[in-house]
């Protein structure tokens, strides 16, 4: 008998969906999972078909962090298992040259959490919840929610949600900017597949340019930001899509971003 693959790959209209492929268990991770998205990712940023990347769950979880199952007479520190599996997951996401919808269609809980928060554009199913659940097993957050939480709701919130590990439901989660949109259950995947379909007919080299900037303008002083944002308008306004928006806005027209080949 063949296992299930812990990720499901599709791919529609430019969009390639990652599905995380262990239901029973609300999608926690096993190594297999975190080594097969982060190698998924990376191969969706190099195919030229793909312009928009979705992650999301299977069943009624979006994903429940480390699969606790997996974790006793583990062959490797805490340490080392973060560097090999979670960071480099988290790194790949946030660097990926294409944008990435974190589609959140239920309870995202600890290191699930910290990917949930680490989409571009975070969409969420109305059932859908967020626990920063670490401290639940006197763990500390991990896999950048440190970085991520303070950045979107301060430093003492982020705390708060950390230390009493409540669950954020989806209504407090979209006041708190923890996402961007909340659909209904019931067309959550549809309006998902909808709006990656809206971004990929955005330009995908200027949006990869704008995500690099954000990305670098987190952690540098605005006179680094002003200079990059020069470095990176030259490499926007030196490309076709630069020059296909110019002259779709002279001819009255929607510009055209998508180019076969
Ligand atoms: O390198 C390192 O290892 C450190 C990295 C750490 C990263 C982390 O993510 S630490 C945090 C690990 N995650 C958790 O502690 C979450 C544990 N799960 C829960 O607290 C709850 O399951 C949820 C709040 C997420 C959802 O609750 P509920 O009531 O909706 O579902 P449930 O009944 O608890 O779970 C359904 C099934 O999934 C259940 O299996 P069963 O009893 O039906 O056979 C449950 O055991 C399983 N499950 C849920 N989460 C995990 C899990 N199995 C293994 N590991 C899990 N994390």
């Amino acid at each position: 008998m063949t296992a299930e693959p812990v990720i499901l790959v599709e791919t529609r209209a430019g969009i390639r969906t990652l599905t995380l492929n262990r239901p029973e268990r609300l999608n926690a991770a096993n190594d297999a999972l975190l080594l097969t998205l982060t190698e998924e990712l990376q191969k969706a940023d190099m195919d030229p078909a793909v312009r928009v990347v979705i992650v999301t769950g299977a069943g009624r979880g979006f994903c429940a962090g480390q699969d606790l199952g997996d974790v006793s007479g583990r062959d490797m520190t805490f340490t080392e298992h973060l560097r090999a599996t979670y960071n480099p997951l988290i790194r790949t996401l946030r660097g990926l040259g294409k944008p990435v919808i974190t589609a959140v269609n239920g309870v995202a809980a600890g290191a699930g959490a910290s990917l949930a928060l680490a989409g571009d554009i975070r969409l969420w199913a109305q059932s859908a919840s967020l626990i920063e659940v670490f401290s639940n097993i006197a763990l500390v957050p991990d896999s950048g929610s440190t970085w991520f939480l303070p950045r979107l709701v301060g430093i003492h919130r982020a705390f708060e949600l950390m230390a009493l590990a409540e669950r954020v439901g989806s209504e407090d989660a979209q006041r708190l900017g923890l996402c961007e949109h909340v659909f209904p259950d019931e067309t959550f995947a549809d309006e998902v597949q909808a709006y990656a379909e809206r971004l990929a007919a955005r330009p995908a080299h200027a949006l990869s340019l704008t995500k690099q900037a954000l990305n670098a303008a987190l952690t540098s002083t605005l006179e680094g930001a002003l200079e990059r944002e020069a470095e990176l308008q030259q490499l926007a306004g030196s490309h076709w899509e630069h020059e296909e928006g110019v002259r779709a806005f002279k001819e009255k027209r929607a510009p055209e971003f998508v180019r076969e080949g």
